[in-house]
């Protein structure tokens, strides 16, 4: 599981990334501060059991007052401009960063005070931004594409070799599946035993429908403290059908930071933070958290947790299993309490868990035992977000 950020330069792509994971990332406000992409583990939130069950969990990660942290890989990359697949700004060759990522988060500058060259500007249209963003993605997904259609549909055609077997062999780094070939084959409606015969208009289409599905995409909007954001953020909603979220990563970054001096508390994606008492804060942090309050009075949130958390659970349609050793006791070996977070995709079977957990469990799986119910389930039982199982092995 990975969550790629991209966007213009200069949106705050890396603001969002620190926010997340409180990484050492370098940010300023000029252009392509973003040369090598940064790398991190960032989290997205869920209800823990441990409150429903009244059990205090030993997570190994984290649990906050029943909001469990469940970490996702996360890449933020450098800025992306028009004509980048002409080799303009630092062209799009670093996109190939984000081949693992299984969803992006577009981080636009709602504000209109960033330009789509990344450069500080006034009034200007953020939307004109999703549709350059798309296009080099777009381009990004075509040239690798083409780079290797010959060899690929000569396969094909020459030895005879299987159309979806060959995609998913050839461009296995682009996380493709089978559904989503076969999707898109039929949305296209392109012959698959001649793909040499397809025209460059052909692999275009074929790219695109491949890229949109396989790279889903959600939109933060961010810097909405800034004038003029919420009526861009207005317009903008009405003229696209892709997934926005508010957000203002500054505010997210200044809160997870005082949190983890231990100047407030504050728990991602909540909707306010108290101040620790006793704490002698300086002029400059009491403004800056009552700029955050201001942000959090008016949008409910920052929004950074939320852009994660819907790219994970909405985009992907993930869910959040628990295994455990004990059935009665929701603890492993050692006696720790829900230890584990899994996530899954929606539909994943008690089989597939055991297999995420470990290939040696997953072949040696016999069953497994939903604690809830206390009932046997066999390997075919789809799990639910929030289900707690004991897998059974034979050894
Ligand atoms: N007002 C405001 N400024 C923000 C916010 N988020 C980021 N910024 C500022 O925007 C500027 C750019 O932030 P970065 O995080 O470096 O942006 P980036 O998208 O990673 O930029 P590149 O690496 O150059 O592509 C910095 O001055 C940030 O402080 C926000 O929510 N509100
Ligand atoms: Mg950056």
């Amino acid at each position: 599981m990975q969550v790629g950020l991209v966007g213009a330069p200069n949106t705050g792509k890396s603001t969002f990334m620190k926010a997340c994971t409180l990484a050492d990332i370098e940010i300023n406000n000029y252009p392509f501060t973003t040369i090598e992409a940064n790398r991190g583990v960032g989290y997205v939130t869920t209800d823990c059991p441990c409150k429903e069950l009244e059990v205090s969990c030993d997570p190994n990660g984290r649990c906050v007052d029943g909001t469990r942290f469940v970490p996702v890989k996360m890449l933020d990359v450098a800025g992306l401009v028009p004509d980048a697949h002409q080799g303009r700004g630092l062209g799009n060759q670093f996109l190939d960063d984000l081949r693992e990522a299984d969803v992006l988060i577009h981080v636009l500058d709602i504000s209109g005070r960033t330009d789509a060259e990344g450069e500080p500007t006034e009034g200007y249209d953020p939307y004109g931004n999703i549709e350059f963003l798309e296009r080099e993605l777009d381009f990004w997904y075509e040239d690798i594409f083409k780079r290797e259609w010959k060899k690929f549909s000569s396969s094909i055609e020459l030895e005879s070799k299987d159309f979806e077997e060959q995609l998913l062999e050839r461009f296995s780094g682009l996380k493709i599946s089978r559904e989503d070939i076969r999707k898109v084959v039929k949305e296209t409606k392109l012959d698959t035993d001649i793909p040499g015969k397809w025209s460059e208009e052909d692999i275009r289409k074929f790219a695109t429908e491949l890229r949109k599905r396989t790279k889903p995409m959600i939109i933060a909007a961010n810097k909405i403290d800034l004038p003029g954001a919420e009526e861009n953020l207005e317009r903008l909603q009405k003229r696209t059908d892709v997934d926005i979220v508010p957000c203002c990563a500054e505010a997210e970054l200044a809160l997870r930071n005082a949190s983890k001096q231990g100047k407030v508390n504050y728990t991602p994606g909540q909707s306010k933070f108290d101040i620790v008492g006793g704490k002698d804060l300086e002029d400059k942090e009491k403004k800056a958290l009552d700029f955050v309050k201001g942000i959090l009075d008016r949008h409910g949130s920052t929004g950074v947790q939320e852009a994660v958390n819907r790219s994970v659970f909405d985009l992907l349609d993930m869910i959040v299993v628990y295994p455990v050793e004990d059935e009665n006791r929701y603890t492993d070996k050692s006696g720790n309490i829900l230890p584990d977070a899994i996530l899954l995709e929606k539909g994943s079977t008690a089989e597939d868990l055991a297999y995420k957990v470990h290939s040696d469990i997953g072949e040696d799986f016999i069953g497994a035992i939903d604690t809830r119910s206390g009932r046997k389930i066999g390997a075919n039982h789809t799990l639910k977000n929030g289900d707690i199982v004991k897998i059974l092995t034979e050894k």
